[in-house]
């Protein structure tokens, strides 16, 4: 069996439904230079400034351009997509908790999945004989590595990009996970596209409520909420009308997915066949959902909550502070609350603001104590 159909096969078994594979001299020499268009693109978005405070991105640039600089060996890329959860995660109820992104359900994907794909390397290594002199060499990448996911997984013909930026396939939509195995092998695949199916769609700019989706197919990340509340270490340095627009997405945001055609009809899909999805479902425990608990809850534990979920990258003074702007944001809604609940709650705020010691936060709980102290007046 070619190393390809191998890899492809083994991928299925280990729960990856969509996989495709590139080589890099072929996407390099491809007459209709579809990665130099792609990249051009990076290059204009960084120097529109839309990748905000993600120095990462800028120093990673070179590594970007060619895999071959993050895996000298490398002569194919070898992508994955693992559908995760189409349910919405945290509260759905504004006066009851925050929402997170779907994609924080369950375990850390960037460990899940390099550990699956590490075992399935492990088996086509015992099944697959490479030409002699050689040995089969691979790099696991999830996530963190300088590589351009969605390019790659475009090329690899596992979606389409879409005017939301996302890869989308057409069975499954786009709430995807990417990876990618570089190898030290040929696969003799080149470039393959499929078609986009945008069409005259604009659903996803719609329903972006900070118009950070300036034009179809670019994101800039000073108006993104899913940079604002995931990537934004510190203040938020934004007015208190975008602060407004976060609304209870306490970690990640998804409205612009929500909004996808491509993505309801996997849910309708998975409502009538009911397949196991990717990932483990929604798991209340990590991702906390009652104002009340959350209020509770101090430093420490966060970080014993969030110790195996993506959530980790988002700090608790982020967190602390995250939870105290999408709180404000649903006091004002709150109006069938009796007076006893709110004097419970502006005292668990008030609380909250004199144990913070991160100062970025303890404003946002000033702001926030300010806010329910008014709110509570007018109801009563
Ligand atoms: C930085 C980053 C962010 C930033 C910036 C997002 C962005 N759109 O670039 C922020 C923090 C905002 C973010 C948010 C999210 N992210 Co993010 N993010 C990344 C990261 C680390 C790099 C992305 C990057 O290079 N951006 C640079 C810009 C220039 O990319 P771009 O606008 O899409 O354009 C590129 C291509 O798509 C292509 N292209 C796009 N359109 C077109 C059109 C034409 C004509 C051509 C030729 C080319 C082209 O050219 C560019 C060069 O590659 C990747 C992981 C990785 N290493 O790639 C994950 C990644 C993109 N994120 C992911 C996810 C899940 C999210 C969120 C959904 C999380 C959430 N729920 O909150 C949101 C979605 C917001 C959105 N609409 O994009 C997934 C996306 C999976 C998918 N189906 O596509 C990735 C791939 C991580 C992963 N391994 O699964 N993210
Ligand atoms: S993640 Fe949210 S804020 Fe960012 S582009 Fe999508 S809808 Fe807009
Ligand atoms: S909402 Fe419409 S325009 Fe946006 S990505 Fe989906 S299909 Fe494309």
């Amino acid at each position: 069996m070619d190393l390809l159909t191998l890899l492809t096969q083994e991928a299925k078994q280990a729960g990856f439904p969509v996989a495709g594979a590139v080589d890099l001299d072929l996407a390099f020499l491809d007459p209709q230079a579809t990665f130099q268009a792609h990249l051009e693109r990076y290059d204009a978005w960084i120097q529109s400034g839309y990748a905000g405070k993600m120095e990462y991105l800028i120093r990673g640039r070179d590594r970007r351009a060619d895999p071959r600089n993050v895996f000298p060996q490398a002569q194919s890329i070898f992508c994955v997509a693992l559908p995760y959860s189409t349910q919405p995660a945290g509260s759905i109820s504004p006066e009851q908790g925050p929402r997170y992104a779907r994609y924080l359900q369950g375990p850390d994907y960037h460990l899940e999945i390099a550990a699956r794909l590490e075992t399935l390397m492990q088996s086509v290594q015992t099944s697959w004989t490479p030409p002699s002199n050689s040995r089969l060499e691979w790099k696991v990448c999830v996530d963190t590595s300088a590589i351009l996911e969605r390019t790659w997984a475009a090329l690899g013909g596992l979606g389409w990009i879409g005017k939301n930026t996302l890869l989308i396939h057409p069975q499954y939509g786009s709430y995807l996970f990417l990876a990618e195995i570089l190898l030290n092998q040929p696969t003799g695949q080149g470039p393959h596209l499929l078609p986009n199916y945008c069409g005259n769609c604009t659903r996803c700019l719609n329903a972006c409520p900070t118009q950070a989706l300036t034009q179809p197919g670019v994101l800039d990340s000073n108006r993104c909420i899913s940079y604002w509340t995931l990537e934004k270490r510190g203040a938020l340095e934004i007015s208190d009308l975008q602060k407004e627009k976060i609304k209870t997405w306490i970690a990640g945001c998804d409205l612009c997915q929500e909004a996808c055609p491509f993505n309801q009809k996997r849910t309708r899909t998975e409502t009538e066949a009911n397949p196991s999805s990717g990932t483990t479902p929604s798991n209340n425990a990590t991702l906390l959902n009652h104002w009340l608990d959350l209020l509770d809850e101090g430093p420490d534990a966060y970080r014993l909550r969030i110790k195996n979920s993506a959530l980790n990258r988002v700090k608790p003074a982020q967190f602390s502070r995250n939870l105290a702007v999408t709180l404000t944001n649903t006091l004002r809604d709150m109006t069938e609350m009796p007076s006893n609940a709110w004097n419970e709650l502006i005292l668990k705020i008030a609380e909250r603001r004199d144990r913070e010691t991160d100062l970025i936060a303890k404003q946002e709980w000033q702001r926030c104590l300010a806010i329910a102290q008014a709110s509570s007046t007018n109801h009563f």
